[in-house]
């Protein structure tokens, strides 16, 4: 019988590449490996001698295995290992049997143990392994990493050589001068500030390493960067999701007549607050998710950055940041009220249509103006209920929001905006606590809305405004506003 046709997934399993990530101790090597498979499980610590297994690390985009990383311990005794080799010589054309005989000999030789864990990969029969060498830029090269460089030469593994620069002394000259003499590429790549562009970009040079890795290396980032497309697009409709149920929420409670509205005002609106506040930590979790950045935690750095993302939503400060200017607002409210306008003076009749939008224009226009730079204020309202005034029924309904002030969409997606930066250009190198840590230097990080841009948010956010929240209308006006969301971020 026929064999069954592969699923074409297998295949690609065959043909992924391989690749051990060597070196020093301490010099970054899991960093590299948690950034290019995107895993942050990957053990990095700041002392020498954290990895002590060689582990394999896959990159697979929903069931396909794109790459796989073997994170290894560093050299230890690379002199004495040398020496080893060198006195059981089989002559260059078999200098990889004389790792392998290395790790045969040393396996219970607990001097040898970090050697005997890292040369296993490289030496694996019928799996076709490319070395990863990294070296720290910040920090002179000397002799002792020779005999390092020396063994994988003798390995006979097609190999690169990355310099992580940990520190900010720049020693890349030297180096590059003393890895030419030892491997066919050399990059420099920061396992843990590199961009996305830059993730890619080493890939597609793991291609060069090998006969045929070059098809499957161009895959994997191709693969990559489409993923990289969605999450944006998924991270846009979370947020455009948050500003939904924020343009169009509520809290209301029913008073008995007599009443006293004041203090049941305040209750619902710091409940209303609270809500608020609620979705919009929901969606920053969304997104960190997204990106595999699930069940992170924020550092709460100074007054100012704690305010910028772990601070409140309705503080002054988060809206002078974060809030439209001055020119935005009035484009801002003049956008949403003519929208307000069109729709008012569609009921009345065509012939009025622009008359309406343009009265909507001005006064949206000034209302936009007006708050500029106000933290938005919660309009609460009062109906009698069916019947209280015939005193069937008694008391009146209490009704809180939703939040009318122009600027407040804009500086609940400012934050969002800045947020979703920080997250998606986090490595997985990155471990620990998200740093929030703003400054004046950072302004420039969020380009500035257009004033097409504005106008065009502002009447999908007037026009939300009006929906009740489980209306047929929210989602089409969600899908729009994901769409304008996901090229801003
Ligand atoms: N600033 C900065 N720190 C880095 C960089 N790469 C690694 N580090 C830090 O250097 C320390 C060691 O990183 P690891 O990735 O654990 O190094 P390693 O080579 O795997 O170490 P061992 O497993 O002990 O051999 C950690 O504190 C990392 O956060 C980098 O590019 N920039
Ligand atoms: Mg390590």
């Amino acid at each position: 019988m026929p064999d069954e046709p592969r699923d074409p997934r297998d295949r690609a399993d065959d043909t992924a590449p391989t690749l051990a990530v060597v070196g020093h101790p301490n010099k970054g090597k899991s960093s590299i490996v948690a950034t290019l498979a995107a895993d942050g499980s990957v053990a990095i610590a700041p002392r020498p001698g954290t990895t002590i297994r060689a582990d394999r690390f896959p990159m697979r985009v929903e069931g396909e295995l794109l790459y796989t990383l073997v994170d290894t311990p560093g050299f230890e005794n690379a002199r004495r290992v040398l020496d080893w080799m060198r006195r059981n010589d089989p002559g260059v054309d078999r200098r990889h049997e004389a790792v392998r005989a290395f790790i045969q000999q040393h396996r219970d030789d607990p001097a040898f143990r970090n050697e005997v864990e890292l040369l296993g990969p490289l030496v694996e029969r019928d799996a076709p392994v490319g070395v990863l060498y990294v070296v720290d830029g910040s920090i002179p090269y000397s002799d002792e990493y020779e005999a390092e460089m020396e063994i994988l030469r003798w390995a006979g593994r097609p190999r690169m050589a990355l310099i992580n620069k940990i520190g900010s002394a720049d020693y890349t000259g030297p180096w590059r001068t003393a890895l030419d003499q030892y491997f066919s590429i050399v990059r420099s790549f920061n396992a843990v500030a590199a961009p996305f562009d830059k993730h890619l970009e080493l890939l597609r040079g793991f291609g060069e390493l090998r006969e045929g890795w070059a098809g499957p290396m161009r895959h994997a980032a191709e693969v990559l960067e489409t993923q990289r497309r969605e999450k944006r697009r998924t991270s846009a409709r979370q947020i455009a999701g948050m500003l939904a149920d924020m343009l169009t929420l509520t809290e209301s409670k029913t008073l008995s007549q007599g009443d006293d509205a004041a203090p049941h005002k305040e209750a619902l609106q710091s409940k209303l607050r609270g809500r608020l506040r609620q979705l919009e930590r929901r969606c920053r979790q969304g997104v960190e998710e997204t990106y595999g950045h699930g069940g992170l935690e924020r550092e709460e750095g100074d007054v100012e950055s704690q305010e910028l993302l772990t601070g409140d939503l309705f503080s002054e400060h988060a809206w002078v940041l974060f809030g439209l200017r001055k020119k935005h607002l009035v484009l801002a409210g003049a956008a949403g009220g003519a929208a307000t306008g069109g729709v008012i003076d569609a009921s009345v009749g065509a012939a009025s249509f622009m008359a309406g939008a343009l009265v909507g224009a001005v006064v949206g226009g000034g209302l936009g103006w007006y708050s500029a730079g106000r933290v938005a204020k919660i309009p609460t309202r009062s109906r009698w209920l069916k019947g209280a005034l015939r005193g069937a029924v008694g008391g009146k309904k209490l009704i809180c929001g939703p939040i009318r002030n122009v600027n407040f969409p804009f500086v609940v997606l400012g934050r969002a905006r800045y947020h979703h930066g920080l997250v998606a250009g986090r490595n997985h190198a990155v471990q620990g606590v998200l740093k929030v840590a703003y400054d004046e230097s950072d302004t420039g990080k969020l380009n500035p809305l257009s004033g097409e841009e504005t106008r065009t948010l502002s009447r999908l956010f007037a026009k939300l405004g009006r929906c009740r929240p489980d209306s047929e209308q929210v989602q089409p006006l969600v899908d729009q506003l994901a769409d304008r969301i996901a090229a801003l971020l």
